[in-house]
Parts: C-alpha cells; structure tokens; sequence
C-alpha cells in the first residue's frame, strides 16, 4: 500500500487497456487521483464539476470490462466524459479543457478514437446506441455497445421514444443509467419518483405501507376481491422484482448498483457483457462526490466557473447583474400584479433565472425536466386558456421544440413568450451549445416577433411589452452578464417593429441585440478613418422598422448589419429582404455575423476574435469594404 500511494498511476494511463491490470486496491488510489485532477483543473477551467466527480468509477468499470474502442461507449449530454477522457489518451492536453484551441468539454469524434460519437444536447445516446446495435448485426460484428445516461437525461421525450423502439427491438445493448437524483436542480417528474422508489430500499415497509394505503381505498363492501388480489399483486410485483416497469416494456433490469463500489460495478457491467437482449443498469452516484463543496451544493458545481478549491467559492465574481438575473426579476415584478402570469423551465431554473419567480410562485412555476417540446406544447395549452406562459429556454435548447413552436404556438397565434437566454456565442461548451440560431430557425414562422435587447435595461422593458403584444413573442438575450447600464425601476412599452437611431451618420450600420454595444465601438473607431456610420439598434428582427430602416437606408451609401446569430436567414437577412421589397437597391450591403460553421470553444471574446466580431476587427472589415467599393 505504501509504495502504491508513493508512486501516481494515472500518468501511467495512456488507454484503457493499462486498467486492465491494475489491482482493486491501484483501481480505487486511480478513482483518487482522476478527482483530484479534475478538481484541480475545473478550478481553474472552469467546467461540468459535480457530474464528473459523481462519475469516476462508474468509468472506471466500464473501460476495465469492456474494450474501448472496439466496444463502443456513448455518453448522454457528454458533460460527464472528464474520466474518460483522461484514460483514453488525453491528459496532457487536460489542463487545456475547454479552451480556445484545447480540449472540448463533450465527446469529440475528431479528439480521439474512443469518442465515438458527439454528444451535448440531452437524451440522445439510447437512440444511437440503438442505430450503432441495428448496424453491428447488418455488418455481422460482434462488439458491445453501452449508453451511459443520467436520471436527468431520462427525462427527455426524445429517452422515450428510444426506450420504446429498444423495447420493440430487443437489440443487444447496454443503457448505464446514472442515477444521482439531480438534473441540475433536482430532478423531476414521475420516472424520477420511481427510480428513487427502486433505490429506496425499504421494501418491508413499503409493502406494509402500501399494502395499507391500498386496503384503506378499497370499499368495505361491494368490491370484487379479484380486484383487491390484483392491486396486492401488483404491489408485491413492484416491490419484489424492482426495474419491472424495465422489464415489461422489455428491457432487463439490474440494480440498483452501487456506484461508487468498483467491485459492485465491475460485476454488473460483466453480467451485462453477456446478455443477449438489451440491459439498463441502474447505478446510483452521488453528485459532487469527493469534493465537499460539489456534494453540499451540486447545483452550483453542475457547471462551475473557476473557483477557489479550498473554499470553492468563485474566483471572478461578476460585478454587473446578468441578463437572466434581470429577465427573470423583470417577469417576478410582472407576475406579483398579474397573477395570469406563469413561467416555465425545461430544467435550468437557475440557468435561466427563474429561481426568483419559482420561490415565490411554486404554483405558478413549472419545471418540466429536459422537455423542451413538452414545455412550449404545454404552454400552448396554458396559452389558448387565457394565461400568460413564459418559457425560458437556451436558444440551442429550444431548436427541440421548433416544430411545437410553429405548429401549437404561431399558428395559433398564441401569446407564449419564449426567454432565449445565451443567445449568441457562448463561449466554453462549444459546438453544440452556440446559441447561433434562434433568429433564423423563427424568423419565417407565421406571428411570432422576435426581439433582441442593446443592453439589460433594454431586456426589462422587453420583457414587459412582450405581455402586452398579444402574439407568440421571442426575446434572446446572451450569456452572463449585461454591460452594467442603469437599470430603470418602471417598465416601459416598446411599440412592436420600432428601432431607434443611437447616432447619425453617413451611411448605415443596423445592429441587432447585445451587438449594438459593439456596432457603437465599431462606428466611433471608424470615425477617424473618415467613416461616418450612423447606429441603429434595431431591437426586433421581425417585424423590422418598415420606416427608420428604409428612409435611412435611402439615404446611405452602403449599409452593414451586425448580429450575434448565424447570417443564413438571420438578422441581416431580413433588412436585406425588407430592402429588396421597398425596391432599395441602391445602398451596398454587407451582413457580419456568425458563420455556419463549426468553430472552437474558448472564451467569449476570443472566439468573437476568431470570428472577426470584435471592435477591431469589424472595423478593419467595413474599411476594407470602403476601400474595395471606392467609397473612401
Ligand atoms: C436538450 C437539452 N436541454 C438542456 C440541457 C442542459 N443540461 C445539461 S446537463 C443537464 C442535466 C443532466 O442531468 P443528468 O443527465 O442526470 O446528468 P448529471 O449531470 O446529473 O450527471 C441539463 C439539463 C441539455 N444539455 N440538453
């Protein structure tokens, strides 16, 4: 033992198959030295803190039973791959998770051989497992393949229809449920009440309990006993043979497991290796687990900014109030003298600031679990009845629900506010978490105004016109906090379709939500190259300013639009359309925003940088552009 904690094993990890010979003994000081590394870089990275921690062994085991990459191992949101990433390859570049230019804090197909799919979005593992089974038996390959999902990530629609398809299929695979009873706020939902059910372990007095319960609704006359005989049945099924819900919809069952027990995992996972059928295992973790502050308080370590390990209190504290914290105190002011008013989340009470409202309108608020589609079909109905639904949702989150938005909301016309909080680039989680589409995948549904405030201030009177609009309304807004503005107390009514002229100037650039600080930069840098851009903040992308934007584009030479969002059918799309029919073809035209590409996480400002959205950049690209079209 002695020699063992002298000397580290994980340096000595290069691939899953140095596990193969290690000891219980070296496998648990591993489990040891895999959460202090992650501790010590998320503190610095920032990062998925407490899902990782909660997961170290349950990785463990399954790259020790199973044979990576040959077996194939996918993991649901893949917010949790830290431990496999660091086995499969990847340490030396760990330090440089979730930087611009390291490390993905996902699974990356292009980062190594063990990620075999890209994950980042909730719930989607059980269905490709099921596509990646279909395929290994077309092929006639032998090799297992194993979803790995969390009791969160189960509560999402599109888990369902896996199971439902696996349950037909009865396919060869693995689900390894990691039941840790959080999403990142706890979790919700009937499932969920079941699965703790499952781990509650006190059978006997459940049976007793329930047995009571049972008897108590039962008629003292009247009732045929076959029915009290099955509803004991029924009873003692559930109790005694637990995972039956599983079973029945033909997915065996094993658990729960201990998962923080290599051995217990270890042996469940090689029993799985050999089932023929399709298997979940029921693993139950704790959040957060080896690291005090991540287990007292696992929501805030879901997804930790850097922070202090001795005290795990946050190392840059934001000095200027986000736009969520100001989005949702803006609809907890509303809601106190409009009691029509309710709020909906799909998981992220506290991402999207609803925590505000929910403490003080448990009636009135609703977490729906990662159910986007659920949430804003939900929300139609409250709608059509006469309520007041708010749904803040992320911008990538909310393209779940883009066929409910348009076929339960817009064409209804509905009045359902959608809060599209990190709206924009969002910096660390990368790809799959961009908030770059929203303008362009609602800009063609029918009804719906889309609006995008300048600042926070801005964001608080959006918030309190969209309830007056009547209509299906989306308000995006970005990540963190807001520029520091004054924040008025009083509400104000923005008419909808109205922007406003910040600065005059010569020719026209139209900026579009938080890039309108940044159009303001751009023009006041030009104007010592002799560029004179006037600034309009165009706060709606739909409906436009049919009236500010056309006279003034008549007016310039050339017009340049700036948003955060992709330029394929965003923003700048829509002044040009509007434009082409007011026949205004005179003005050159130039859009600046996202590409539809894939680019690298890092830091905010670094990526807009990489995307030539910075100040700087912008304005180097429009004096370009001046001196390319002889404007100059
Ligand atoms: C479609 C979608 N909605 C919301 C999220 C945000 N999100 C990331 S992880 C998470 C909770 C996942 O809980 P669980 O699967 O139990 O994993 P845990 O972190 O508890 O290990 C949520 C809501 C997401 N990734 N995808």
């Amino acid at each position: 033992m002695m020699t063992m904690s002298l000397k580290k094993i994980l340096p000595t990890i290069n691939s899953p198959q140095d596990l193969k010979g290690l000891s219980a003994a070296e496998l648990d000081q591993l489990s040891a030295e895999i959460r202090a590394k992650i501790i010590e870089t998320v503190s610095k990275t920032g990062g998925h803190l407490a899902s990782n921690l909660g997961v170290v062994e349950l990785t463990l085991a399954l790259h020790y039973v199973f044979n990576s990459p040959k077996d194939k191992i996918i993991w649901d949101v893949g917010h949790q791959c830290y431990t496999h990433k660091l086995i499969t390859g990847r340490q030396k570049d760990f330090s440089r998770l979730r930087q611009f230019g390291g490390l993905l804090g996902y699974p990356c197909l292009e980062e190594s051989e063990h990620d075999i799919y890209n994950t980042g979005h909730a719930s989607t593992a059980l269905s490709a497992a099921l596509g990646l089974a279909i395929a290994r038996d077309r092929k006639k390959e032998d090799y297992n393949i194993i979803a790995v999902v969390g009791d969160g990530s189960l509560t999402g629609g599109a888990a369902y229809e896996a199971i439902n398809h696996i349950g037909e299929l009865r396919e060869r695979l693995i689900i390894v449920l990691n039941y840790n009873e959080m999403s990142i706020s706890p979790n919700v939902g009937a499932l969920s009440r079941y699965l703790s059910y499952l781990v509650s372990g006190q059978p006997y007095l459940r049976v007793k309990d329930q047995a009571k319960s049972v008897l108590r609704s039962i008629p003292k006359i009247g009732r045929p006993l076959i029915q009290i005989a099955r509803a004991l049945e029924d009873l003692i099924k559930k109790t005694f043979f637990p995972g039956i819900f599983f079973k029945e919809l033909g997915i065996r069952y094993l658990g729960p497991i201990h998962g923080h027990s290599l051995n217990s995992l270890i042996e469940a996972f090689e029993n799985a290796r050999r089932y023929p059928g399709p298997i979940l295992i029921h693993c139950v973790t704790q959040k957060g687990k080896g690291y005090r502050p991540a287990q007292i308080n696992p929501k805030r370590f879901h997804s930790a900014s850097p922070f202090d390990i001795t005290t795990g209190q946050p190392i840059n504290k934001e000095n200027n109030p986000s736009y969520s914290r100001i989005f949702g105190q803006a609809v907890a002011e509303l809601a106190r003298s409009d009691k029509d008013i309710l709020a909906i989340t799909a998981a992220m009470t506290d991402g999207t600031g609803l925590n505000k409202f929910a403490e003080e309108n448990p009636d009135r608020f609703f977490d729906v679990g990662i159910a986007e589609q659920h949430a804003v079909n939900f929300a139609a109905g409250l709608a059509i009845s006469g309520l007041k639904p708010v749904v803040a949702i992320y911008s990538t989150f909310l393209q779940r629900a883009y066929d409910q938005i348009f076929h339960d909301v817009c064409l209804m016309d509905l009045p359902v506010i959608f809060a599209l909080d990190r709206a924009g680039i969002v910096g660390e989680d990368g790809p799959t978490h961009q908030g770059a589409n929203d303008i362009a995948y609602l800009r063609h549904l029918p009804n719906i105004i889309l609006m995008a405030p300048g600042d926070e201030n801005e964001l608080r009177h959006m918030v309190y016109s969209a309830f007056q609009y009547g209509h299906p309304v989306a308000i995006r807004f970005p990540k963190g906090s807001g520029f520091g503005v004054p924040v008025q107390k009083d509400f104000q009514f923005i008419p909808v379709g109205q922007a406003e002229l910040l600065k005059p100037g010569q020719d026209l650039l139209i900026a579009y939500g938080n890039m309108t600080q940044t159009a303001l930069q751009v023009a006041s840098r030009l104007e010592t190259e002799r560029i004179s851009l006037a600034v309009v903040n165009a706060r709606f992308a739909k409906p436009l300013d049919e009236k500010l934007i056309p006279e003034m584009a008549k007016k310039s030479r050339v017009v340049f639009t700036l948003e955060e969002g992709v330029v394929e059918g965003g923003f700048g799309s829509a002044v040009r359309e509007l434009l082409d029919r007011q026949e205004i073809y005179n003005p050159a035209f130039r859009s600046f925003g996202l590409p539809a590409k894939i680019y690298p996480p890092g830091k905010t400002e670094e990526i807009r940088q990489f995307l030539g959205l910075d100040p700087e950049s912008l304005a180097k690209a429009i004096k370009d552009f001046y001196q390319k079209e002889n404007l100059l």
